[in-house]
């Protein structure tokens, strides 16, 4: 099944959207397979921002990333790599639809509240680099068929 990687950055903590940006993905009908609260170090950012490394902005974002808690996540779900950046909306919140996370509460595009993998195989890469195999729990609810 599809997985990837989400994480609520130092702004969406710090705002208090921590319950809320959760919600939208549990009550779209993902399921929650991994989550921890956690300060990143400078090392992680880097690497989780690797393709930025050469762009003016890489060493702000790296700041900021590392300037407070985060929440990491991995959800799962059919198609859940697009259809979560659909609902995190353009990465700039000033752009971002209304009905995005980003064009519900941002207006900033360095304080853009969640990071979202742009694609499987980065889900792939950032999931294990954020999360060990003993993190990921595997699970079914008991309320799927009955859902569907
Ligand atoms: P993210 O990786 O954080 O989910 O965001 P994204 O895919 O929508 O955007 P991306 O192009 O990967 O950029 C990563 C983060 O860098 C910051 N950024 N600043 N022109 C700028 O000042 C600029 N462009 C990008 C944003 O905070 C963006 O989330
Ligand atoms: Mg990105």
């Amino acid at each position: 099944m599809e997985r990837t990687f989400l994480a609520i950055k130092p702004d969406g903590v710090q705002r208090g959207l921590v319950g809320e940006i959760v919600r939208r993905f549990e009550t779209k009908g993902f399921t929650l397979v991994g989550m921890k609260f956690m300060k990143v170090s400078k090392e992680l950012a880097e690497s989780h921002y690797d393709v930025h490394k050469e762009r003016p902005f890489f060493s702000s974002l790296v700041n900021f990333i590392t300037s407070g808690p985060i929440i990491a996540m991995v959800w799962e779900g059919e198609g859940v790599v697009a259809a979560a950046r659909k609902m995190i909306g353009a990465t700039n919140p000033l752009t971002a639809e209304p009905g995005t996370i980003r064009g519900d509460f941002g207006v900033n595009i360095g304080r853009n509240l969640i990071h979202g993998s742009d694609a499987i195989e980065t889900a792939q890469r950032e999931i294990s680099l954020w999360f060990s195999d003993e993190e990921l729990v595997t699970w079914e609810s008991q309320m799927k068929p009955w859902l569907q």
